[in-house]
């Protein structure tokens, strides 16, 4: 409700064809000081595919002032030839073809919304996804409907020397008053959620790409002066991303120039525009003095996501916002893959299934839980989610996995060659799957429309040679969808012996099967010659949720010995939260744990040197929103205090092995290579393990913080300064002055900044929340700043339990006042940090009626964005 209110609902069964084609768009955009003058020029066609009933032609516009409109050169008259009808334009009568003339007047200088046209730092930038472009121009703003843009930009030369927009240079050329164009003219047609444009004054990183078949084509990177130094690693990720799509999907580049800007004040992580790509700078820049080894490798995954966007959404793209996981889910697939083929495939995979577990699924199980193929919403904004992205991407890879490597390119080929230059759906992708495989993926389709996460649940029993595996499935209702229907679910499974070796599960000793699961009750036998100890799920073969009740035995079992790294990890995810449940829920201590834990992890620290990387996703503790996750009801100080109290305890139980392995890993120099980065990571686990007992007094907390403090004092590059401080900081420790001094030193790096700003943020315990008041009080806050408002408001929220949650509501009430007052200014942003509240019903009573009251108190007035996100958390 919006002041009592509903927000339209937009529904996939109410899709239309668009009644209007625009074979062409030009458009001049004359960028002024305070405000921008936008001339379009449409080209208008009836579709014929609509001829049975013509109708009026409407244009969406929002926060545009109409200064002219005219319809093949003639003069059109308000009320006499056209209305604007709220947030469109409505022209009855029109000729069957025309070209439309409008000027428009917008005020980048005042759009905090970061929606349309804005300007960040200096420079004006645009983000058009998904529906922006109608507060540039009045235009069907839907993918549908593709157009051939020519672009013309006019601005200071001065203040503005870089002008550019899609596709190719095509002019440009002085003007009077010390002003200057560019014409820019982008030859394959697209919807207009892709097109940008950006003005300023930039400095650029060339280079070049020679494509398979000979094309040269320039490669530019701009981000502002100062920042130049930071473009390396991008550039690099991008040439690699080029060739592997190439190599592993026959896609090659298609323009001749591939350009990349990098903006300060961003709402997401980045963006595709054809041939103009708008990055976040979080999600580009990159030094190792102020880049830490994670944001290395996002930033390497994002470039490739946008780059494979090129084709996977730019030249194949979706019919309507309904599929918009066609293009995510699959680019999400393809990056995956991506990193997996340039870093090791183990880590990425069981990277990506622990953010898949521990972010999709609690969204998959609470009130925003949506189909990966929605069938309505009110605010399209509000489903760019995990659902649709990392679950998309699962689905795509499940695809994978039924077809095999083969029939899936070969789809994949099919797929864009037939739909070159179309908007396509779910159904479309998934029929080229069918008709190379000769597979019927009806059932399969399920999991596009179905919200929710399957549970599968296995039982077993060994008698007589015979092992029974019994696989039900059972999807728990969602909002909306009370019913479910079973799912076509491929499970990977492997049975292990007593040594942890794998049994021959037929007569051609075939040590791997892949069942492909149908019913709601499945039953399998293998004769094997003794009990095994069941793999299950390899590879998470499907985004589900798994029930057998393993026996501590067969976990430690999958932990030394199983050659599959999700089910290592598995393994050892399931004996740190049967730890913790006895923690919580049986009142044992963390003492209690050591005597069953520590031999299991001294057999990965034995083993570490073989892959450090592997072997500290091994070693690290579930978080706490992963633990409280699986306790109902939620209550989040006693989570933290397990989970708090468990690593203290491993810590001063394991001291000796991490003392040695923290001085083990030391580096000489500092190196950026993957091995080097899975050292630094497993060294930065051991420290870590170390802080944490020190802060509880169990280790000489002087000795461990000389230690800690070192990184700091002597940074070989930023993943260990900021380790150090973070170390140092949420456990306590003495950090004598190095917070400020942190500050001090990058003050001038907005990047490393938020850094500073989210160390402190996400300090464990409900004092944080004032301390989180004053960071909002900073100097160097500003409420206009996706990145910083992530950074405190969106850490303290997401990523620390124990503050948010703070017995007094006082997290609450910093909560409901940051989402009022951004609200005011970015309404996406809003809605975004607004989920974090969607816990509100797991919660213990006292604080899910202090949550719920707080969101409540903000509803009225709230945008559209944010009032659809409340309400679901709500429950209105
Ligand atoms: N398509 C982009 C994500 C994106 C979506 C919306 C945006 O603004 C509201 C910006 C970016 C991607 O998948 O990277
Ligand atoms: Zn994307």
């Amino acid at each position: 409700m919006r002041d009592g209110q509903p927000n339209p609902v937009t529904r996939l069964a109410d899709y239309q064809p668009p009644a209007w084609l625009v074979p062409d768009t030009t458009l001049d955009v004359d960028l002024r000081d305070g405000h921008t003058l936008v001339t379009a020029r449409l080209t208008l066609r009836r579709n014929p595919e609509r001829a049975d009933k013509p109708e009026d032609l409407v244009l969406d516009g929002e926060h545009l002032e109409l200064r002219s409109l005219t319809l093949d050169g003639r003069e059109l008259n308000p009320g006499d030839d056209y209305r604007l009808d709220g947030p469109r334009l409505v022209i009855p009568g029109a000729p069957d073809h025309f070209t439309l003339t409008s000027v428009v007047r917008i005020e980048p200088e005042n759009n905090t919304a970061l929606e349309g046209l804005y300007r960040s730092n200096g420079m004006y930038c645009t983000q058009c996804e998904a529906e922006g472009f109608r507060r540039i121009t009045f235009f069907p703003d839907r993918p549908d409907v593709l157009s051939r843009f020519t672009t013309t930009i006019h601005a200071d030369k001065s203040a503005y020397p870089l002008l550019l927009s899609n596709g190719n240079p095509v002019d440009a050329g002085e003007e009077q008053g010390g002003r200057h164009y560019a014409t820019w003219e982008d030859p394959f047609p697209k919807p207009c959620y892709l097109f940008a444009l950006v003005a300023g004054d930039l400095a650029c990183l060339s280079d070049t790409f020679i494509t398979a078949s000979g094309r040269e084509v320039a490669l530019r990177l701009y981000a502002e002066h100062r920042d130049l130094d930071k473009l390396d690693h991008a550039m690099d990720s991008l040439k690699r991303a080029m060739a592997w799509d190439e190599r592993v999907f026959g896609r090659e580049y298609d323009l001749d120039i591939f350009q990349i800007v990098a903006v300060s004040h961003f709402n997401m992580g980045a963006m595709e525009n054809k041939g103009l790509n708008i990055f976040n700078t979080s999600c580009v820049l990159a030094h190792p003095d102020t880049t830490t080894d994670a944001a290395f490798e996002r930033v390497e995954s994002v470039v490739a996501h946008e780059y494979f966007h090129n084709w996977s959404g730019n030249r194949v793209t979706c019919r309507d916002w309904f599929q918009l996981s066609l293009k995510e889910g699959f680019t999400v697939f393809r990056d995956q893959e991506f990193s997996s083929d340039m870093n090791s495939r183990a880590v990425v995979r069981v990277e990506n299934v622990d953010f898949l577990v521990n972010h999709q699924f609690p969204e998959d199980q609470g009130p925003m839980a949506h189909p990966v193929r929605p069938a309505a919403y009110q605010k399209i904004d509000n489903f760019y989610t995990l659902t649709v992205y990392e679950k998309g991407a699962e689905i795509v890879r499940m695809q994978h996995e039924l077809l095999g490597a083969d029939d899936f390119r070969r789809a994949t080929d099919l797929y864009f060659e037939r739909f070159d230059g179309q908007a396509v759906t779910c159904d479309d992708f998934v029929a080229c799957m069918e008709e190379v495989s000769g597979l019927d993926l009806a059932q399969f389709k399920r999991w596009y429309s179905q919200a929710g996460t399957p549970v599968l649940t296995v039982t077993d029993d060994y008698r007589d040679g015979e092992y029974r595996l019994t696989i039900e499935q059972h999807t728990p209702a969602t909002p909306g969808e009370p019913d479910k229907q079973p799912l076509m679910i491929p499970v990977k499974l492997a049975l292990l012996d007593g040594q942890g070796r794998p049994l021959p599960l037929d007569d051609q000793g075939r040590a791997e099967t892949v069942v492909i699961l149908r019913e709601t009750r499945e039953a399998l036998s293998f004769q094997l010659p003794e009990r095994p100890t069941p793999s299950l799920l390899r590879g998470f073969s499907a985004p589900v949720s798994l029930r057998y009740d393993f026996s501590e035995e067969q976990l430690v079992t999958l932990l030394a010995h199983d050659t599959d790294g999700f089910c290592r990890w598995d393994a050892a995810q399931r004996l740190y939260f049967a730890a913790l449940a006895r923690i919580i829920d049986d009142g044992e201590s963390a003492a209690d744990q050591l005597p069953r834990l520590t031999p299991v992890l001294e057999r990965v620290i034995a083993r570490a040197d073989e892959d450090p990387a592997q072997a500290a996703l091994l070693l690290g503790l579930p978080t706490e929103n992963a633990v409280g996750d699986r306790h109902t009801p939620l209550r989040p100080q006693s989570v933290h205090q397990a989970v708090s109290g468990l690593r203290a305890a491993i810590g001063e139980a394991l001291a000796e092995h991490w003392w040695r392995l923290a001085k083990d890993l030391e580096a000489d120099a500092y190196q950026g290579d993957g091995a080097a980065m899975g050292r630094r990571r497993l060294r930065r686990l051991a420290i870590a393990y170390l802080a944490a007992a020190a802060g509880q007094g169990a280790l000489d907390a002087d000795q461990v913080a000389d230690y800690v403090a070192r990184d700091f004092d002597q940074p070989d590059c930023m993943t260990n300064a900021l380790g150090a401080l973070r170390d140092l900081v949420h456990n306590g420790l003495a950090q004598n002055g190095r917070l400020e001094a942190f500050a001090e030193r990058w003050a001038d790096e907005p990047l490393v900044m938020d850094q500073w700003f989210a160390v402190q943020a996400s300090v464990p315990g409900p004092d944080t929340v004032a301390r989180a008041e004053g960071l909002l009080a900073h100097p160097a806050f500003e409420w206009t700043l996706p990145n910083r408002v992530r950074a405190v408001v969106g850490t303290l929220v997401n990523g620390n339990p124990s503050a948010f949650h703070a017995p007094d509501g006082s997290g609450y009430a910093l909560f409901a006042r940051a989402l009022k007052k951004l609200d005011g200014i970015n309404p996406q942003i809003a809605a975004r940090l607004a989920s974090g509240g969607a816990r509100l019903k797991r919660l213990e009573p006292a604080l899910a009626d202090q949550l719920g009251a707080a969101l409540r108190d903000i509803r009225p007035g709230a945008s559209a964005n944010l009032a659809e996100v409340l309400d679901r958390i709500l429950g209105a």
